[in-house]
């Protein structure tokens, strides 16, 4: 089997993470080596700058096609109904999440693949979980749809791993903090809409109470994670499809207070919804060491640079008429 990434698949590409993971990977793989595709439109940035099809994941005449015409051998499988919407369509989120990552992982298979990266979620975890400094190995129960997916979805790759010596690899991503694509239908959205409505309006109402405290991440720590893991010596590798990754974590009180702090006018209520009963069960601290380890993790963002940041590009593109 090749080690070497030629012929790059992105599934989810018009999605938060996959808008810009795209684009970092045709900068470093080459444009024209890197095939975008998603169910939904993607932004012309996306079409424009490689090849774009169109897929839906739980077709899987749909992948072997784009798989065979491109001459796939890597896969970033990022298409997934995320916790949120899972709730409300829980038969959508296990077509799409179950079957598509099995697709994908029997595609990987038949065609000896060299690698492919299947991101999973702090969602893993459940009430059950120890809430701080939450281990890699621990218990895993989780009560939402999306997590018992992404459980599933984590042991089935490493059963690939393990019963078919491929290379699958993929972390457990926190809450994605971004502001070129918007999240769809997360818990942690709050941690993004509130960015948004601070510089349109001063204000937010949020869904969550203001002393919930949840892992989070800023997306050039997101595209790293995806980066580094791949490029990573496979030798080293203890774990393989659910790292534990940390970067900041913080409650939606500090975060309405640091956006303060550059918008002093802004205010925040709180009006909690059902997606504040998915929070609770989730941990609010992550103990990253075995991705530190064995592939060196070391995140650069914090909530202050990260809010900086967020608020910059923010209201540059309000000031252009552009949010
Ligand atoms: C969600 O809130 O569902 C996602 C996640 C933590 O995986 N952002």
């Amino acid at each position: 089997m090749s080690t070497e990434m030629k012929n790059i698949l992105v599934t989810g590409a018009a999605g938060q993470i996959g808008s810009e993971l795209t684009g970092i990977l045709r900068q470093r793989y080459g444009a024209y080596n890197v095939v975008a595709t998603d169910i939904k439109e993607p932004p012309s940035d996306l079409r424009e700058a490689g090849p774009f099809e169109f897929v839906d994941v739980t077709r899987l005449e749909d992948l072997e096609t784009v798989v065979r015409k491109y001459r796939i051998d890597t896969i970033y499988h990022l298409s997934a109904i995320l916790s949120a919407v899972g709730e409300k369509k829980p038969q959508l989120a296990w077509n799409v999440n179950m079957n598509g990552t099995a697709h994908i992982l029997e595609l990987a298979r038949e065609k000896s693949m060299t690698r492919v990266f299947i991101p999973s979620s702090i969602a893993v975890f459940g009430p059950e979980t120890p809430k701080n400094n939450t281990p890699q190995e621990t218990i895993l129960l989780p009560k939402t749809i999306y997590g018992v997916t992404k459980v599933a979805g984590e042991l089935l790759c490493d059963y690939y791993v393990r019963r078919f010596g491929l290379d699958i690899r993929g972390c457990r991503y926190p809450g994605i903090i971004s502001h070129k694509t918007k999240p769809g239908g997360g818990t942690t959205d709050y941690a993004v809409a509130i960015y948004y409505e601070a510089v349109k309006y001063k204000k937010y109402t949020c869904f969550v109470k203001e002393e919930t405290r949840l892992p989070m991440m800023y997306m050039p720590d997101c595209l790293k994670a995806a980066v580094d893991l791949m490029e990573a010596d496979f030798s080293r590798l203890v774990h393989h499809a659910g790292f534990n990754i940390s970067a900041m974590s913080f409650t939606a009180a500090e975060l309405a207070a640091e956006i303060q702090k550059h918008i002093p006018g802004f205010t925040c209520t709180y009006a909690p919804d059902y997606r504040q009963d998915i929070a609770d069960t989730w941990p609010n601290t992550i103990d990253d060491s075995a991705a530190r380890e064995e592939w060196e993790w070391n995140p650069e963002y914090d909530l202050a640079r990260m809010t900086k940041d967020m608020l910059n590009v923010l209201s540059r593109r309000f000031a252009e008429g552009n949010l």
